[in-house]
């Protein structure tokens, strides 16, 4: 692959105009566009992150490089999702309450339609009877939810235990993922699977899908 580090530049600075460019050359030049995300895009954002984490940007210098991400994303994602693989799941997917934060999100979201599932996008600051609700339209949903703050993560819980209250729990899968999020937080909260990253996300929900076929295959 050509070095496309301009667009990891173009990222880190938040100039969008160029993000968009250096994107349409790459994929006009049919590169990987996995490929474009973790070699370039996701090493930016962790740069955006370093530099606020050592006060060197703001809240801002975030939305701005945040804007320059999505924007090449939008020119992405349509690729990921569009594979036309077979229906296996439905994912109900949400960033939960008091989070905003939804690259990860959108990204595995994607991930997940072009693995064919179909994808039921809550959005961000999702509360837990959101994620119920939407479960409760269809049995045998996976219930996907990502946080990004150490402060966010702890209402993954919250909505497990809304899952057992209105007695979905043992009908539904749940995964868990983003930054702060490790296999030990998913085991203790009662979470079904975690995913590191976008594409470990789609392994753990062809596996809950498989277990849901089975549990179905043995209540019907
Ligand atoms: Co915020 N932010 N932010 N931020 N932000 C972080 C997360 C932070 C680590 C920065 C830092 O200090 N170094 C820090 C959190 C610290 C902590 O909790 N320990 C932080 C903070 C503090 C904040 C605010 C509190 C800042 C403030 O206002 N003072 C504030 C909180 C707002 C809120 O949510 N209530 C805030 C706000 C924002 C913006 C809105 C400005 C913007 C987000 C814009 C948006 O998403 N639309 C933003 C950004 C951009 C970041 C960083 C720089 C980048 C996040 C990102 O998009 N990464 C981030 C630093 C960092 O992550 N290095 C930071 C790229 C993305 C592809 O990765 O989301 O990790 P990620 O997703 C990955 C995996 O985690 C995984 O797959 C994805 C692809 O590989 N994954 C899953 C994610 N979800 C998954 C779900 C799965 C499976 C895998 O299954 C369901």
């Amino acid at each position: 692959m050509s070095d496309y580090s301009k667009l990891y530049d173009a990222i880190v600075i938040g100039d969008h105009r160029t993000a968009v460019e250096v994107t349409k050359a790459a994929l006009e030049a049919n590169v990987d566009p996995s490929e474009l995300i973790s070699k370039y895009m996701i090493p930016a954002m962790n740069e955006v992150g370093q530099r606020f984490a050592c006060n060197e940007y703001f809240v801002p210098e975030l939305h701005i490089a945040a804007r320059a991400m999505k924007a090449a994303l939008e020119l992405i994602t349509p690729k990921l999702a569009e594979t036309g693989a077979k229906r296996i799941g439905r994912v109900v997917i949400g960033t939960v309450k008091g989070d905003l934060h939804d690259i990860g999100k959108n990204l595995v979201a994607s991930m997940l339609e072009g693995a064919g599932f179909e994808v039921v996008d809550l959005g961000v600051d999702v509360p837990p009877e959101k994620f119920v609700q939407a479960a409760q339209e269809k049995p045998g949903t996976i219930v996907a939810m990502s946080a990004l703050l150490t402060t966010t993560m702890l209402n993954m819980k919250n909505v497990i235990e809304a899952l057992q209250q209105s007695g979905l729990r043992d009908k539904v899968r749940v995964m868990v993922g983003g930054a702060p999020i490790t296999p030990q937080f998913a085991q203790q909260i009662g979470a079904d699977g975690y995913g590191e990253n976008a594409t470990e996300a789609v392994d753990v929900a062809r596996r809950l899908a498989a277990e849901l076929g089975s549990v179905a295959a043995t209540t019907s």
